[in-house]
Order: C-alpha cells, then structure tokens, then sequence
C-alpha cells in the first residue's frame, strides 16, 4: 500500500533512550538496530517540513515503576541521567521538532506519550490528522502511544520496520501488534511512504 505523506501528517518517535538498548537497565533486544531505519523517516518527515516529535521516559529517582516502590521495572532513565539520554546516533533534526517527556512525576506511570503530556495539544495546534509511530517498546510505550492517538481522534500508521519489543513474556509484542491492528492502526513500512512530488 502506498501512503502519500502530507501536511496533516507527523511522525512519532517512541523512547529510543539509552537505557532501552542493549547494555541499558531495561533492554529492548536489538533496541538499537533500528536507529538507522528510524533516521531514514526522521529524514524523511523532516525534509517535507513535518514536524517530528520524540518522547522520552523521564522518571524521577523513586519513581512508582520501579521495584524499590513496588513496581515491575528495575530503575530507569531516570531524570539527567545518561541513561535517559537519547541513543547518540539518533539523528535530532534542529528544528520543527518536539521533545515530549512523560512519567516525570514520582506517583504517575505512563507507557503512551500523550499521558499528562501536551503531545495532543502540540499536534492539533498543527492541524496533524495522522501521526506515523515507530521506537521501543513495541509492547509498552509504542503500543500506548498508537493506542492514545486512536482514542483521540487521530489516524495511527505503525511503523512496523521501526519498532522493537521487549517480550517480558514471549509473545507479548506480536500481541501488541495484533491488538493495534484490531483497533485499526495500519502497519506501513518506509518503502510505502512517498511525496507530492
Ligand atoms: C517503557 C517499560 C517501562 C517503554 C517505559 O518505553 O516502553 N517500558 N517504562
Ligand atoms: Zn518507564
């Protein structure tokens, strides 16, 4: 299938932090492999003048996710940390693009970047109707995130040679991918997308 990008369209780049990839505190298994491919959309967007937005896990030090509170997730990209940094060769474009931190505060979790963030006001404000998703976790943050935009209004693209799963138990990010296509999210891949021109 062929999608024509367009004025109404912005491209979502889910968590693709260094504790998300190898060697991180919570790993994505070959997290970092679609750095390039996510480069190339990044590129892409941004050369159409669309504007890119990034989100990022940003907890606090005694966050509720995290085990020491009772949670499920060992610490992570906790706030100033390098861990929390964004993946070095993730291409940052300089302008016409947002960065959206979520789950910033102790008491609060939030897998989807729309969650106590102004990601929906961002994109309305820009009369976006369809937003492309891509990044970690295909199971967590990708999964909320492409479920959030649906809730709102918006049409939901899955950039499905852009995402990678974390698999607490196997299996979960092919369910995740099922459940985002019942809802009615489309499953594209860069080949699939072109201009106007
Ligand atoms: C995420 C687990 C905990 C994610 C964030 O970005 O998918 N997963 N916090
Ligand atoms: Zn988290």
């Amino acid at each position: 299938m062929k999608v024509k990008l367009s004025k109404k369209d912005a491209l979502i780049v889910v968590d693709m932090q260094l504790d998300f990839m190898p060697g991180g505190a919570l790993p994505v298994p070959e997290g970092d492999k679609i750095v390039p491919r996510l480069n190339e959309y990044i590129k892409l967007f941004s050369s159409l003048g669309l504007p890119v937005f990034f989100t990022r896990d940003w907890h606090p030090p005694d966050h509720i996710s995290f085990k020491e509170q009772g949670g499920i997730w060992p610490p992570h990209c906790v706030q100033n940390t390098p861990g929390a940094m964004f993946h070095p060769d993730l291409y940052i474009p300089s302008d016409n693009r947002f960065i959206i931190s979520k789950a910033f505060s102790r008491d609060f979790d939030a897998y989807s970047g729309f969650q106590g963030t102004a990601l929906d006001s961002l994109l309305k404000e820009r009369g976006i109707k369809r937003v492309f998703v891509g990044g970690v976790a295909t199971d967590y943050c990708v999964k909320n995130t492409v479920l959030g935009a649906l809730n709102l209004g918006y049409q939901a693209f899955l950039l499905i040679d852009g995402i990678k799963g974390v698999d607490v138990q196997p299996g979960d990010s092919e369910r995740a991918l099922q459940e985002m296509l019942s809802e009615g999210t489309v499953a594209v891949e860069l080949s699939e997308l072109h201009s106007t021109a």
